[in-house]
C-alpha cells in the first residue's frame, strides 16, 4: 500500500477508536476547540499501536534521519518510542518528567555521550512547546537534537516554532488533510470542517515571515490552504494598509460590498445621491471631471457625507503620466485630489514611478491606491503578462497601493483588494466597448472583493431601490463564496 493510502486508513481508525473527536473541548492552555486529538487511547489498541510505530518509522527512514538514540515524549509518545526502539534495536533514552528524590536524580534515563544526537517522537503537537520542552531537557544533559517525528500535527504552528530552534519537525498526519479524509468519508460534515479549519487558523500561533520575523501564521496558511478569509479577518491581518482594513470593516459592518460609479455631471445631484445611497454602500466613486459645475465647497460636502454614512470615497482618475507629474496632478490643479478621495488609482504602464509619485503626497494622508490591472472593456490590452507585472508592482509598494480594478481575483494575498466595474443585472454592453457580469459572476465565480456599479443603477426608476439589490446579490455572492471555498 502507498504510505498516502496507509494515512487515509491510519486517520480512519484514528476515528474509529475515538483518538480524534468533534465538539467542544478544553485544550491545556484553557482554550476551548472544535477537534480533541487524543492518542492516550491507543495503547488499548495494540494493532493500531504497532500500526502507528511502523508508519513513523517508516518516515525515520524515508527521511533519512541520522541519530545516536531515539525519546519519546512522555507520556503518550513513550510506549511508540518503546516499540520502535524495541524493533528495530535503536537505544532508546527515557526522559523523566521529575528528577527522583533519591538515588541518581537524573532527568534522563539511558546511557549517551555528550554530542550525541537524539531524535524525538510524539504523538500530537499543537504548538510544539512539549517536543521543545523534551528538547531542552535532552540539551541540558549535552545531547543534540535535529529532528522530532510526530504522528499528527494540529498545524497551529509547531513546524514553524520548531524550525526557528534548531528542530525539523516530521508530521505523518496534518489536521488539513485529517479534515478532508474524514468529510470524505463522510464521518463529518462540511460546516464541521469549516468550524475547525477557522478555528485552527485563527489560532496558529508562530510563523516566520521571509525576513525572519514572527507574524500569526493566518495569512500564510490562508493562502497556503486556500482558505477564503472573510472581510472582517481580513481586516485584521498585520500587514493589510490601515485604509484596506478600515474598507473591509466597513464592508462587514454595512454588509456591503457595493461601489457605486457616481458618474452623474451636476455636483449637487451627486451630493444627493451620496447622501441617499450612503447607507447602502462602502464606496462611491467619482470622476470629478465629469462634473459640469467642481467647487472646493463640493470636496468638502462629499466628505461630509462620507463621514455620515461611513463610505469611502474613490476618484476614478487613472493616473497614467511619470511619477512628478501624477504628484502634481494629484495635489494641485482645480480638484486637489487627495484632499478629498481616500483612494485613487493609476494605470501601470509609466513604471513604478506613478505609484512613488502618487504616494508621496497620498501616503502622509493616509490614502490609498488602486492598481488597474484589467479593465472591464472590450480589446483591453491589460491582460496576461501585463497584469502579472502590476501585481509586481503593488507588492513591491504595498505601502501605499491596497488593492486591484480586475475583472477577477488575481492574487491570493488576501491583504489585496479586489474590485471590479462593468457590473450589471440587465445588459451584457453599451454599445461602445463596455462589458457586463453579474454580481454573482464577479464575486462568487470570479473572486473579486467589490463591485462597481453605475448605470445599472443610475438608470434604474428606482435608484435607491436598484442600489439595494445590488447590494444584497452582492453580499450574498460573497456569503456563498465563504461558506463554498472555504471547506
Ligand atoms: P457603468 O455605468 O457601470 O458601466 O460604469 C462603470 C464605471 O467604471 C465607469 O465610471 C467607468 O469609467 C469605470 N471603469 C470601467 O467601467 N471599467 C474599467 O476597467 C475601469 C473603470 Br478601470
Amino acid at each position: 500500500l502507498s504510505a498516502f493510502l496507509l494515512a487515509v486508513l491510519l486517520i480512519l481508525k484514528l476515528h474509529d477508536v475515538n483518538g480524534v473527536k468533534f465538539g467542544e473541548y478544553t485544550l491545556k492552555s484553557g482554550l476551548l476547540t472544535p477537534i480533541y486529538i487524543d492518542l492516550r487511547v491507543l495503547v488499548s489498541h495494540p494493532a493500531l499501536m504497532n500500526q502507528v510505530s511502523s508508519l513513523l518509522y517508516q518516515r525515520v527512514q524515508d527521511e533519512g534521519l541520522q541519530f545516536d538514540s531515539v525519546c519519546g515524549v512522555p507520556y503518550t509518545a513513550l510506549p511508540l518510542a518503546t516499540i520502535i526502539c524495541s524493533r528495530n534495536e535503536l537505544p532508546m533514552l527515557i526522559r523523566r518528567k521529575e528528577a527522583k528524590d533519591y538515588g541518581t536524580k537524573r532527568l534522563v534515563e539511558g546511557s549517551f555521550r555528550e554530542g550525541d544526537t537524539c531524535l524525538i517522537i510524539e504523538d500530537t503537537v499543537t504548538t510544539g512547546s512539549s517536543i521543545l520542552d523534551t528538547a531542552e531537557v535532552l540539551y541540558k544533559e549535552g545531547l543534540k537534537v535535529t529532528d522530532a517525528v510526530v504522528l499528527m500535527d494540529r498545524e497551529q504552528g509547531a513546524v514553524e516554532m520548531l524550525a526557528s530552534r534548531g528542530i525539523k519537525l516530521h508530521p505523518l498526519i496534518s489536521m488539513f488533510k485529517l479534515l478532508e479524509v474524514l468529510q470524505v468519508a463522510e464521518r463529518i460534515d462540511a460546516k464541521t470542517v469549516q468550524t475547525v479549519k477557522k478555528f485552527i487558523l485563527d489560532n496558529n500561533t508562530f510563523r516566520k515571515d521571509d525576513n525572519g520575523n514572527g507574524v500569526p501564521a493566518t495569512k500564510k496558511a490562508c493562502v497556503e490552504k486556500n482558505v477564503e478569509l472573510s472581510y472582517a479577518d481580513r481586516a485584521k491581518l498585520p500587514n493589510v494598509h490601515p485604509l484596506a482594513s478600515t474598507l473591509l470593516k466597513t464592508m462587514e459592518e454595512k454588509r456591503s460590498n457595493l461601489c457605486v460609479s457616481a458618474d452623474v455631471t451636476s455636483s449637487e445631484e451627486l451630493l444627493r445621491l451620496a447622501d441617499s445611497l450612503g447607507p447602502t454602500i462602502c464606496m462611491l466613486k467619482t470622476h470629478v471631471d465629469i462634473l459640469k459645475d467642481y467647487t472646493v465647497a463640493f470636496g468638502q460636502k462629499l466628505q461630509a457625507l462620507a463621514e455620515k454614512h461611513n463610505f469611502l470615497i474613490f476618484e476614478d482618475r487613472k493616473f497614467a503620466d511619470i511619477g512628478n507629474t501624477v504628484k502634481r496632478q494629484y495635489e494641485g490643479g482645480l480638484y486637489q485630489i487627495s484632499s478629498w478621495s481616500h483612494i485613487v488609482n493609476a494605470h501601470a504602464v509609466p513604471g513604478p514611478g506613478v505609484v512613488k509619485g502618487l504616494s508621496a503626497v497620498g501616503k502622509p494622508l493616509g490614502r490609498g491606491c488602486l492598481l488597474i490591472a484589467q479593465m472591464s472593456s472590450q480589446g483591453s490590452l491589460a491582460t496576461g503578462e501585463y497584469t502579472q507585472a502590476v501585481l509586481t508592482m503593488a507588492e513591491e509598494q504595498s505601502d501605499f497601493v491596497i488593492g486591484f480594478i480586475c475583472g477577477s481575483k488575481i492574487t491570493k494575498r488576501p491583504e489585496f483588494i479586489h474590485m471590479t466595474p462593468g457590473v450589471q443585472m440587465q445588459a451584457r454592453g453599451d454599445g461602445l466597448g463596455q462589458q457586463y457580469s453579474t454580481p454573482e459572476e464577479v464575486v462568487y465565480s470570479k473572486g473579486s472583493d467589490v463591485i462597481i456599479v453605475g448605470r445599472g443603477i443610475l438608470e434604474a426608476p428606482d435608484r435607491l431601490k436598484a442600489a439595494e439589490s445590488y447590494r444584497k446579490s452582492g453580499w450574498e455572492s460573497y456569503t456563498k463564496r465563504l461558506g463554498q471555498r472555504g471547506q
